[in-house]
């Protein structure tokens, strides 16, 4: 199996560009299922330990249904198929133009949940403009144990997100491990109390906001993923939730931009349009980088073929 790897503002991604299981020709939406329930053990083996590492999001290319998209891509993490990706949609357009692929300019890549555009501006920067995203929830209250009353909104930008605006522990790197603890104890409660998106969407991220470090920053993030590791990068998908609660709030205006700082202090440049009176087109602009082409070798007599995996 050919990969490239590439990180997006440090967040890695690694995309599958041969071999791989067949998913058939249905739907992104169909084949990501698929992918899913019938092939956990090859997308966690892809990107975990030993064969991936912490914090990957895993890429199959696959045929489009949509005959203007370069590309179809279908996302995983260590746990779970997701349903979008921004700062793996970045490391997908910086990998298709190392391939050669695509050149500087706009292209659009089908997802499961939808089509999105990407703009090449050189062979790194690139800016996603995601689905539509929108609010569902403002102001929920969880009680978390040991934290107290903890307040969100739930919102969608490509995945289902519970956005904390004032984090209960600052968003420092230092604090990474105990912002990791309340972000899993936040998403316990919230399975626990049954919460989701429309249509019973798993509610599988959690973000805690906290004031930026830099000058020009807007505001930092800690984003926790379903596979329990933060997103290096200022997360795509997330960013876009918060971008719908902004303008929700009438807190940020069309086309105003704004920069997103990550736990690490990467960055994003951000903005949206409206779409509906419900809903709006963000736009993120970030940057990656490819770091290696490889051939994984999955051996079947290896033990450890499937990943290690501490969590069932
Ligand atoms: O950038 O949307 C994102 C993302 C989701 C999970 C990890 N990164």
């Amino acid at each position: 199996m050919q990969v490239i790897d590439s990180h997006t503002e440090g967040e890695p991604t690694r995309v599958i560009v041969s071999g791989g299981p067949d998913l058939g020709s249905g739907s992104l939406a169909e084949r990501a299922k698929i992918l899913a329930t019938e092939h956990r053990d090859f997308y966690r083996s892809v990107v975990s330990e030993p064969y991936g590492q912490e914090a990957m999001v895993g890429v199959m290319l696959v045929e489009p249904v949509d005959s203007t998209c370069v590309a179809g891509v279908i996302y995983f993490d260590a746990a779970a198929v997701i349903g979008m990706c921004g700062h793996g949609t970045i490391g997908v357009a910086a990998t298709l133009a190392h391939m050669g692929t695509i050149g500087i300019g706009t292209h659009k890549i089908e997802t499961p949940v939808g089509v999105v555009e990407v703009t090449l501006s050189d062979a790194n920067t690139v800016t996603v403009k995601n689905v539509a995203s929108h609010r569902l929830q403002k102001d929920v209250t969880l009680d978390v144990d040991g934290i107290g009353t903890v307040s969100g909104d739930i919102a969608y930008g490509g995945n289902w997100f519970f956005i904390v605006d004032q984090s209960p522990v600052p968003v420092v790197p230092s604090n990474i491990r105990n912002l990791t603890d309340v972000a899993i104890k936040i998403r316990n409660v919230i399975e626990a109390n049954n919460l989701t998106g429309t249509e019973g969407g798993i509610i599988d991220h959690v973000i805690l906001y906290g004031p930026p470090l830099m000058q020009d920053g807007h505001s930092r993030n800690f984003v926790l993923c379903p596979d329990n590791a933060y997103d290096r990068s200022p997360c795509g998908t997330g960013s876009s939730a918060r971008l719908a609660c902004l303008a929700a709030d009438k807190r940020l205006a069309p086309g105003e931009e704004i920069i997103q700082e990550s736990t690490i202090g990467s960055r994003y440049r951000l903005s949206y349009q409206a779409a509906t009176p419900d809903s709006i087109i963000p736009s993120i602009t970030g940057q990656a980088f490819i770091t290696k082409e490889a051939r994984l070798i999955l051996n079947p007599n290896d033990p450890l073929k499937h990943g290690i995996n501490l969590h069932g």
